[in-house]
Order: C-alpha cells, then structure tokens, then sequence
C-alpha cells in the first residue's frame, strides 16, 4: 500500500511538552509514540520518506498567551519542552522541520515549516516527487488538521493515522470536530493494521 516513490510520512510535533507533564501537555498524548515509531519503522523498511516536525517558538511570540496568543508558553527554542520526546524512535535519515519562529504568526502547518537548510516543506516534497502524505501526531486540532488541511488544498493526497493522532481538546469536541473537517475535506483515515 505504501509505495516509496510517491509517499511520505508526516510525524508531526512528538515533543515533550505537547505529552503529560509538559507545558502544553495533552492528557495521553505519549501514547501515539509506540505507534508512529511502528510506522516509522515500516516507512524506513520500504525506503519511504519520513518527515518530523517540530514547534519550535521563539521566547516571545504572538502565540503566547502574555503576548495576545491562546497558549502558554511551550516548545521554546532550544529547551527540554521542545525536544522530542525520549521515547521517539527517529531514523538517522528523517528531515526535521521546524515552524513557529516568526513571532507574529501561529504556524500551525507544516506548509509554514522549513528544514535545516531552510527549504520550505513543499518545496522538499516537490523535490522528493510525494504526491501522497500519511499523517499522524499532535496535536489532531492544530498542527495535524491544519497539516491536512494544507496538503489537500496544495492538491497532496492525505491519509490520517487514526491511531496515531491526539487532541488539545482547548474546547471539549475539537478534536472529533477535527478529524470530520479532515474527513470531509477528502482525508482518508487508516490505523497501523491496515498497511
Ligand atoms: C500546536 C498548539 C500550539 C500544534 C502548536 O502543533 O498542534 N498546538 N502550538
Ligand atoms: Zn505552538
């Protein structure tokens, strides 16, 4: 099902504060890491890419509640709360990117990420030829729907990693709302088995 010339995986934001007893920390939310480092796994054995992404704020962004934003402070630049978390398996060969460090936006999609040499996400695709994205991670209500919603609408195919995902739930049912916008908007939703 997974065929490595046209596919990518989309881990997104594994970080230690989106999990229990970080600042940001979504209740259960380490439990999709066991998953996506399977699928991890299964990608790296067909040679498929594999994308990480990573929150990476500056200390004073507009994001931040004490700056006009909705959330306290999380995944600052260079802290614990920004690592990935211990329990990642990331293959030596993944590309990192990273989003959030303009100070005056969100950045909730990967479509607003670079990688190290600061490619745009879309542009590393269109040089890897992906035309699909498997996508899973936190949080289902921000970076992964927006993620989603992104690709669909730059003409990628998406499929969600149903089992694999994990919401903020800032408002009880966002993260269900979620994944029927996701759905709706064309995503396809798979778990580990059916690969
Ligand atoms: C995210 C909340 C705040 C996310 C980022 O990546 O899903 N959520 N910042
Ligand atoms: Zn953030």
């Amino acid at each position: 099902m997974i065929d490595p010339t046209f596919d990518a995986l989309v881990v997104v934001d594994l970080q230690n504060d989106f999990c229990p007893g970080g600042s940001l920390g979504i209740a259960d939310g380490d439990r999709v890491i066991p998953v996506l480092n399977r699928y991890m796994q299964r990608f790296r054995e067909l040679k498929a890419p594999i994308y990480a992404s990573r929150d990476w704020h500056p200390p004073v962004t507009k994001h931040f509640q004490a700056h006009g934003g909705v959330w306290p402070p999380h995944c600052v630049q260079g802290t614990k709360g920004a690592e990935f978390h211990p329990a990642v398996t990331l293959p030596s060969d993944v590309v990192i990117v990273s989003k959030g460090m303009d100070p005056e936006q969100d950045a909730y999609s990967c479509f607003q990420a670079q990688d190290p040499d600061g490619m745009d996400f879309a542009v590393s695709l269109g040089e890897h030829g992906i035309q699909r994205l498997f996508v899973g991670g936190l949080a289902t209500d921000y970076c992964v729907r927006s993620t989603v919603l992104d690709a669909l609408h730059e003409g990628f195919q998406v499929v969600v990693l149903e089992d694999a995902i994990g919401a903020v739930d800032l408002r009880p049912g966002d993260g269900d709302r979620a994944i029927e916008e996701m759905r709706a908007a064309g995503a396809t939703f798979v778990t580990l088995t059916d690969l």
